[in-house]
């Protein structure tokens, strides 16, 4: 059991772990799930739509009072019928577009989240795999950014204490388990 733990967790800091499962992010327990959406914040398909689902249609009349929201960026509102107290919502960049610096614009998906989570006083944070579905980016290029800047964000975010990559099948698992070996690796 231990081992199994072993293989897909790491340990940031004696109060602070990253853990990759596999889930339907929407049934997760924790202080905030991360909303994969587009820059309306107004519903669409994936995770988006699963969450706007789940959560009942007081979410969506929420997303309207927030005016949109930019690449890279994140806004925060509550969780309604999910059993997660919150949603952040942040917009990754479109792999095939003409967005300058794609890379730094996922990267600041994931750290403003948790500067939001931090802000908000919210220790358990789960993330799907921002833009990997109909944004395109491969799983495996957006799974490094995602840990690495998961990591290096966690030192500013003191009260965040676990943070979850929730992978949508075995195969983002698997990417997502070897990821986190190889920063474990490069942490020691
Ligand atoms: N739980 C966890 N992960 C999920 C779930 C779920 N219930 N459903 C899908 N995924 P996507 P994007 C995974 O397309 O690429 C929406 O229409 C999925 O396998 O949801 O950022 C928005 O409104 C993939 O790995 O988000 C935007 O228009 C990951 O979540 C656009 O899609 C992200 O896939 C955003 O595209």
């Amino acid at each position: 059991m231990l081992e199994e733990f072993d293989m897909t967790e790491i340990r940031c800091t004696e109060n602070q772990v990253l853990r990759a499962l596999e889930a339907d992010i929407t049934t997760l327990h924790v202080d905030a799930i991360v909303n994969a959406a587009n820059r309306s914040l107004l519903g669409g398909g994936g995770v988006d739509g699963a969450i706007h689902r789940a959560a009942g249609p007081e979410l969506l009349a929420e997303c309207r009072t927030l005016h949109g929201c930019k690449t890279g960026e994140a806004k925060l509102t509550r969780g309604y019928n999910l059993p997660a107290a919150y949603v952040i919502h942040t917009v990754g960049p479109r792999y095939y577009s003409d967005e300058p610096d794609k890379p730094g614009l996922l990267a600041s998906c994931y750290r403003n989240s948790l500067r939001l989570a931090q802000e908000h006083g919210l220790h358990t944070v789960a993330f799907p795999s921002i833009s990997t579905g109909a944004y395109g980016y491969p799983l495996d290029e957006a799974a490094h950014i995602a840990v690495r800047t998961v990591m290096a964000s966690l030192a500013s975010c003191p009260d965040v204490h676990e943070v979850m990559f929730v992978c949508f099948g075995a195969s983002a698992l698997r990417t997502y388990e070897s990821v986190l070996k190889e920063f474990d690796k490069k942490s020691i």
